[in-house]
């Protein structure tokens, strides 16, 4: 078994760093028979993007999380690109750490309030609350932090990253299993390891700036965290909810053979590291799969792929051969999409990108991020 792989090795990332700049990044729409991936922002390269959000403002603005701590707002109807917000002092970034998520308050537009996840130089994964300036809407207050909820990270990888508002108003987190051989906390309801997290960020109760809704699972288990929506996650990187249907997609990140995708739901324990995907590693000498839910949709590690990162199901009218299709991909540059209904899974370009994350406008038009050259490309349909 091999427990060691990362998300994005570092020395990965060294290596390529030095074999492949900005300077040569390509921009040139990458096409498929129906499909074109275009560059959204001309002469721009951002630096490590992770994250793509909207504000839900309708402004057509999106906002670009770079791994190092900031957050660059980009309108692109007037191919302007502005820094909203940079934490990178106390933004610890080795490794897979950084700022790995952004949310915007669905009442963003009357409170100017979002949610930023970031690791810490003493290795917490940190939640916290920004404001948007009074007098600039490309500019947020830095002055303007507040502390949500803080959990330790036993390594430097597999730290999740994702935050993401479901309809219920509720903000979910998703949460690796810390890395450096702690798998098991997966299984460990009284640690925020390996699992997703709800909260409620418009109350707070027990001196927190949070509270946890009152039909969380494991309220009401004196051992367990309440905080914890389900469990049993390896590294669920990226996670987004289909508005149409309310659930809750996941890409788990595996560990040495398989990737997986799965729907979350409330209580359920997605297995690891009892299983990698629906295959037995044999962990606590159990394979039993009692009380485990599986993944709706599995890969193996063949033609170089390696790690899933999960994307949309997608709602948007630009193309509509996509609707009702969760599109996600692995790091080797492969994009997929997976039926909802019948799970036909379909390959849509196998690129020389390095996928780190999807994102919605506000029009729920989709993008992607390439890691390497900084660039954002959006879906559209080809022109044959
Ligand atoms: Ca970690
Ligand atoms: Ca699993």
């Amino acid at each position: 078994m091999n427990y060691s792989k990362l998300f994005l090795s570092g020395a990965f990332i060294l290596l390529c760093i030095s074999c492949k700049t900005s300077d040569d990044a390509t921009t040139e729409p990458i096409v498929n028979t129906e499909l074109t991936l275009t560059s959204v922002i001309d002469n721009y390269t951002f630096d490590q993007p992770i994250g793509i959000e909207n504000a839900g403002d309708g402004s057509g603005r999106i906002f670009i999380v770079e791994k190092e701590g900031i957050i660059k707002v980009a309108n692109l109807q007037l191919q302007d690109v502005n820094t909203f917000l940079n934490i990178s002092q106390v933004v610890n970034a080795s490794n897979e750490m950084g700022l790995l998520g952004l949310a915007f308050h669905p009442d963003y537009v009357s409170n100017g309030y979002f949610y930023v996840n970031y690791n810490t130089a003493d290795n917490l994964t940190r939640i916290s609350r920004f404001s948007v300036s009074n007098d600039n809407v490309n500019l947020a207050n830095a002055n303007s932090e507040v502390i949500l909820l803080e959990f330790p990270q036993n390594d430097t990888n597999h730290n999740g990253g994702q935050l993401s508002f479901g309809t219920d108003g509720y903000l979910y987190i998703s949460s690796g299993d810390g890395g450096g051989g702690n798998q098991e906390s997966a299984q460990d309801l009284s640690t925020l390891a390996g699992a997703i997290l709800r909260i409620d960020v418009n109350n707070s109760s027990n001196g927190l700036n949070y509270s946890i809704p009152v039909d969380n699972p494991f309220v009401n288990e004196p051992s367990a965290r309440g905080e914890i929506f389900a469990y049993g996650l390896r590294n669920p990187w990226r996670m987004s909810f289909d508005e149409q249907t309310g659930k809750l997609w996941a890409g788990d990140v595996g560990a040495g053979d398989w990737e997986e995708i799965d729907i979350i739901e409330s209580g359920a324990n997605y297995g690891w590291p009892i299983y990698e995907a629906s295959n037995c590693n044999g962990f606590f000498g159990s394979c039993d799969t009692m009380g485990l839910t599986l993944p709706v949709f599995e890969y193996p590690h063949d033609n170089g792929n390696h790690s899933i990162t999960g994307g949309f199901v997608y709602r948007g009218s630009l193309n509509p051969s996509l609707v009702g299709k969760y599109v996600y991909a692995d790091l080797s540059g492969k994009i997929w999409c997976l039926d909802v209904n019948s799970l036909e899974n379909t390959l849509l370009f196998d690129t020389e990108l390095y996928i780190t994350t999807f994102g919605l406008d506000s029009n729920k038009e989709l993008f992607l991020s390439d890691f390497f050259s900084g660039q954002i490309y959006k879906f559209e349909q080809a022109e044959m």
